[in-house]
């Protein structure tokens, strides 16, 4: 069955064909041992699309054999400079085959095309070779260690993959999340088994053919689909064949992995919620804080783990911010992927939609003042059966209020007046989560200052989701545990092990 693309998803000539989302085990695309499966339906009008596999111990068992295999066979035997050009074939095959990408994305999330091309699969591709280029480039360490007979000893650091990564992800950004954590593990030389989202099976299928391909040894990346309790993803936590668990997603998702993770003493890399805050300073350019927080609550539809979900704006220039920001939201073009001019997708399900219509329901019960949306727009024929929202601001809430405490993960904020600096430092951080905020000023001493007074692990100031690879990107407090990017992604997927030498 390898490098059948009906095998991996892609609707075949007949249109509307249903879609067989099957695991990618061993360089082979399978089905469940048990025969299970479950639906995955358009985010856009709620339409089948296709099935995906659901697996169990026997694939997550099969997945873990299959891996151990490739780092002890040709996967485990070949040089850096062999791996990373491999790696670079990867992202290049990703981009020859964009279409397919985008088209596969699209269908699974619902998101706008434009979105799709210009950020998240250019940046799936780009994760393979960023990495690749990392390991070439990083030093270990080493030391000349006196010795009382003079002759001294040296010790030096060797970096040697970890094993079997278990990469577990969410549906928001699918190739881009998965591949943020499967470029460098693979890079390290690890093998990986990612257990992609039950909304998002498309592209991490697809990412199977494009490793036979270009050649990439069996077995070095696996993918078994498969729900998160009593499924795959809690079996692969628990497998004790597998060294390390890296997981994008809820923070009591995380809890849960956690839980399962310490009978066999495994490390995790964690990149968990988050419950942003935009601060805005009266002296901001204002045109850029309308512009960059308008991508920060409304990208993705609200479904970016970086987005802002609070507003602090400084009070004179309260009115005018809120007023600017509401003609712009009511500006959106809410309409399915590739329409075009539309920059509002759906969210990922009707569950979610579901979820995010409570919040909307409970700002309006603890009073707030609805600036605009707050409900579901008339979307014309079948797709009024999908799961749009509409974009929405709220005003006049207590800090204590459900939608300024609660991750909503929808395209909505809250915005707050605040009148000097340490006010909106303290709102900022009144928070259980610390991913990222954004500052507007063009005051350089201010954005310095409070840029080391918010707990987050990202501070963006005057943008937004301006990434380089190379830093650290990671949560504090219930946002994460750990760091990747650039070497820090190494210091996860190696370890690292000391050699003495008595001279
Ligand atoms: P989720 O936690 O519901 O699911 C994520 C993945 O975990 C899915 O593949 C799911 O099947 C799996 N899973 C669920 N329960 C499991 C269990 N007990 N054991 C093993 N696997 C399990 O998250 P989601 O709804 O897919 O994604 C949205 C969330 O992800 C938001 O909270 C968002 O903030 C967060 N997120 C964080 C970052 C970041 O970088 N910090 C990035 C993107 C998304
Ligand atoms: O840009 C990245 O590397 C990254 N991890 C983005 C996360 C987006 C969350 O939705």
């Amino acid at each position: 069955m390898a490098n059948d693309p009906s095998a991996a998803g892609a609707p075949p000539a007949a249109a509307a064909a249903l879609k067989s989302f099957k695991h990618f085990i061993n360089g082979e695309f399978v089905d469940s041992k048990g025969g299970k499966s479950f639906e995955k339906r358009s985010p856009a009008d709620n339409t089948l699309i296709g099935h995906v596999q659901e697996g169990g111990q026997p694939e997550i068992d099969a997945a873990v054999a299959a891996a151990k295999a490739a780092m002890e066979g040709p996967w485990g035997r070949m040089s850096i400079d062999e791996r990373a050009a491999l790696l670079h074939k990867v992202a290049d095959e990703i981009t020859r085959r964009f279409g397919d990408f985008v088209a596969a994305e699209m269908a699974d999330t619902g998101q706008p095309k434009s979105m799709m091309e210009h950020a998240f699969i250019p940046r799936g591709a780009a994760n393979f070779k960023i990495f690749a280029d990392v390991v070439k480039n990083v030093a270990t360490e080493s030391f000349m260690t006196p010795t009382p007979d003079g002759a001294g000893a040296l010790n030096y650091a060797l970096r040697v993959p970890k094993g079997v990564i278990g990469v577990i992800c969410p549906w928001n950004a699918p190739l881009l999340l998965m591949t943020w954590k499967v470029g460098p593990a693979m890079a390290c030389g690890n093998a990986v088994i990612v257990k992609p989202s039950e909304e998002t099976p498309g592209t991490a299928t697809l990412l199977g053919e494009v490793m036979n391909a270009v050649g990439v040894p069996k077995g070095v990346y696996n993918v078994v689909h498969g729900l998160g309790p009593n499924s795959a993803g809690e079996f692969l936590t628990k497998h004790e064949g597998v060294a390390a668990i890296t997981f994008t997603g809820e923070t009591r998702t995380g809890a849960a992995i956690i839980k399962n993770t310490s009978d066999g003493i495994r490390d995790v890399s964690f990149e968990l919620g988050g419950k942003n805050a935009g601060l805005i300073f009266a002296d901001c350019d204002f045109d850029a804080a309308i512009e960059g927080t308008m991508r920060s609550v409304f990208l993705n539809c609200g479904q970016v783990c970086l987005g802002t979900e609070r507003l602090y704006v400084e009070r004179p220039i309260f009115d005018k911010f809120v007023a600017a920001l509401k003609a712009k939201a009511e500006a959106l073009k809410t309409g399915p992927s590739e329409e075009k001019g539309v920059n509002l997708g759906p969210l990922i399900s009707k569950e979610h939609q579901t979820k995010v219509l409570s919040y909307y329901a409970k700002a309006k019960a603890e009073g707030a003042t609805i600036v605009t949306g707050g409900g579901v727009p008339e979307m014309p024929g079948a797709l009024a059966n999908g799961s749009w929202v509409q974009p929405t601001i709220w005003t006049g809430l207590p800090e204590t209020a459900s939608v300024i405490r609660e991750e909503i993960f929808g395209p909505c904020c809250h915005i707050t007046p605040f009148d000097d600096e340490a006010d909106a430092i303290r709102m900022a951080n009144d928070t259980k989560y610390g991913l990222s905020t954004a500052i507007w000023t063009s005051n350089l001493s201010r954005a310095h200052r409070v840029a080391a007074k918010v707990e987050v692990g990202i501070t963006w100031i005057n943008s937004w989701f301006l990434r380089d690879l190379r830093t650290p990107f990671g949560g504090s407090k219930q946002s994460g545990i750990g760091r990747e990017g650039g070497v820090h992604s190494l210091e996860f997927y190696t370890e690292l092990r000391n050699v003495c030498v008595k001279l």
